[in-house]
């Protein structure tokens, strides 16, 4: 059987369903379905993307009075659901992009939570309409409930106190969603879906609010995107790899959302692969029954045929290279070659921009690449490749080519680390991070690169030589020369053993000799702060004829110190040393405007 799933050349609209964990989107799917799934998942935490197809009939059921399935021409609603918790940042990502429309699941008690600014982020990002669903009002206090009623009718039935608890919560909801750049009201006071975001208060528990949203979602589907859905649903297939899994007398298939055409059981398709398109011949079209989801489904049914939008299995040779998230497209009629070309130009979109300087990038699949991408180039890291696939010793070679020591890294998404690279990336200093999750990857990264700079900087400081103004004491020649020794007054910098000293001639720097030592009450010391007078011996000049008491001397500051000074140092030096500075890049500027530039 096939085509119930199609319906005058209509395809079905993507719905995927995304939000913060827990927060009741596989919940709410179940309710419409009638079917429980969260039952079976592993700590009721969804771990996978589902798709689950509607037909036009069920919407119209489940949606009661406020739908009327004859004013509709689309053949239903395909259901993706996705999970919340944070590591799945890839699924949600691929769930998003599949998505013509997509639900927004928020919590009324918990409000907005990271996963579910980060659903908006990918939904503005991928510019996809949606609706929120404001699920689980049926816990506010006082709540009476009336079973799977529109939310109007559920209202009539509460209190005052409940109603306006009811508003405050959905308020908070709608201010969060202006926060994150969104205008948005209670569904039924939007005019125009397409700029205001509508908000429909619902309960996955009880039913409440259910038929509001599946009216809100068809005839935003039926009104906005009907042109998007007219697609020759008998042309060649079209569509993305959720999963590439193992099945029991099948060995490697592929979980397939369609999101165009039609696939049949004796089609040729192109698949992308690690290594490139991957050409293979279909040996079996599996379909879950209608209402049942692809993934949790093990009774599949064996089909000859099967039309967009829908979640397929397809049991094919040679799958074990597939990447999940790439395209799959069905050649039928068309040159393989061009299809191939296709299936390429796919893969290389997806992939990555990349520059000539930057860091080593890996992730599990061509989606969670994608996000990888996105959030590196957010946080203005270079990326010098990005693949999908392992770590391997080829990554770490690459790696040790960049010229500045920040990009020598890798970052890893949820991969291995193959072989000997490991010990290679040791051995060459090539620092290799891994997580599953991408902001730890992101923020891991930006302490290496802080750590080095830090590390530079203060390689910098110590070879830096330091400003100074100071001033010869009137009686305090200990020594006329060989080396002169003298009392000085510290006006402001830091005056240090083995600096070149020298005097102003108008504007023009002249060099008397070099601070050899500087004694404090007797003691030796390296260097001395202003405010204070010490003994310091001259190697060079003669008192009274280089240098006399009362003379004004400075560090004879070297061009390409002072430079780096003013430039990267000015915030780490005391303030007395910043005027120094200033007062001798001044002086010399009068001289040569790019002095120190
Ligand atoms: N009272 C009440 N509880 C709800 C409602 N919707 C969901 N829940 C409960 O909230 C918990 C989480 O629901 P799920 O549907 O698994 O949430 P989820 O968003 O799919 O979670 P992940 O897939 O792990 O992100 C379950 O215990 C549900 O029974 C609701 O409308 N009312
Ligand atoms: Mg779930």
């Amino acid at each position: 059987m096939s085509g119930d799933t199609q319906h005058g050349g209509l395809r079905t609209p993507i719905v995927a369903v995304l939000g913060h964990v827990d927060h009741g989107k596989t919940s709410l799917l179940d309710k419409i379905r009638g079917s429980t799934v969260i039952e079976g998942e592993a700590g009721a935490i969804t771990q996978h993307i589902g798709a689950t197809a509607v037909p036009l009939d069920v919407v119209g059921e489940v949606a009661g009075s406020l739908v009327d399935p004859s004013e509709f021409d689309l053949p239903g609603l395909l259901f993706i659901d996705t999970p919340g918790h944070h590591s799945f940042t890839t699924l949600r990502s691929r769930g998003g992009a599949l998505a013509d429309i997509a639900i927004l699941v928020v919590d009324v008690n918990d409000g907005f939570q990271p996963q579910t600014e980060e659903a908006i982020k990918i939904l503005a990002d991928s510019e996809t309409p949606f609706v929120v669903a404001a699920n689980k009002v049926d816990t506010i206090p006082g709540w009476q409930v009336t079973e799977d009623a529109p939310i109007q009718q559920t209202l009539e039935a509460q209190s005052d106190r409940v109603e306006q608890q009811f508003n405050e919560k959905l308020y908070e909801i709608i201010g969060e969603l202006s926060d994150a750049g969104f205008t948005s009201d209670f569904y039924w006071r939007v005019q125009d879906f397409r700029s205001n975001v509508g908000v429909v208060p619902v309960s996955a528990m009880t039913g409440e609010g259910i038929p509001d949203l599946l009216a809100v979602l068809m005839g935003l589907a039926q009104r906005y995107m009907k042109e998007d859905m007219e697609i020759d649903v008998t042309g060649p297939g079209a569509g993305t790899v959720l999963e590439v899994k193992d099945e029991r007398g099948f060995g490697t298939t592929l979980d397939v959302i369609l999101y165009d055409g039609t696939v049949r059981a004796d089609d040729t398709v192109v698949v992308g692969g690690v290594n490139g398109p991957i050409v293979t011949d279909v040996r079996a079209l599996l379909k879950p029954r209608p209402l049942a989801e692809i993934r949790t489904e093990s009774r599949f049914e064996k089909v000859d045929e099967i039309a967009a939008a829908a979640g397929v299995k397809i049991a094919a040779p040679d799958l074990d290279d597939a990447i999940a998230g790439a395209p799959v497209r069905v050649v039928r009629d068309r040159e393989l070659d061009d299809v191939i070309a296709d299936v390429q130009a796919e893969l290389a979109e997806v992939a990555v921009d990349t520059g000539e300087e930057g860091v080593v990038v890996k992730a599990d699949t061509l989606g969670s690449l994608e996000a990888m991408a996105n959030a590196l180039e957010e946080a203005e890291i270079p990326m010098m490749r990005a693949e999908v696939g392992d770590i391997a010793p080829r990554d770490v070679a690459m790696a040790t080519t960049v010229e500045e020591e920040e990009y020598r890294a890798i970052l890893g998404f949820n991969v291995d680390v193959l072989g000997d690279a490991a010990t290679r990336a040791e051995q060459d200093d090539v620092r290799v991070f891994e997580s599953d999750v991408i902001y730890q990857l992101v923020e891991e990264y930006e302490g290496f690169v802080e750590e080095i700079e830090r590390r530079q900087k203060e390689a910098v400081f110590e070879n830096v030589m330091r400003p100074a103004r100071f001033r010869v004491l009137e009686d305090h020649v200990f020594r006329q020369s060989d080396p002169a020794v003298i009392g000085v007054e510290v006006l402001s910098g830091t005056l240090r053993r083995n600096t070149p000293v020298g005097y102003f001639d108008g504007n023009e720097m002249e060099r008397v000799g070099v601070v050899k030592g500087i004694q404090d009450q007797g003691e030796d010391v390296d260097e001395v702060r202003a405010g204070n007078e010490v003994a310091v011996s001259i190697d060079g000049p003669t008192v009274g004829r280089d240098i006399n008491e009362g003379d004004e001397l400075w560090v004879d500051l070297p061009e390409k110190h002072a430079k780096v000074l003013e430039q990267e140092l000015l915030e780490e030096i005391p303030m007395d040393e910043r005027e120094a500075l200033h007062q001798f890049l001044e002086t010399q500027r009068k001289r040569d405007p790019f002095w120190g530039k």
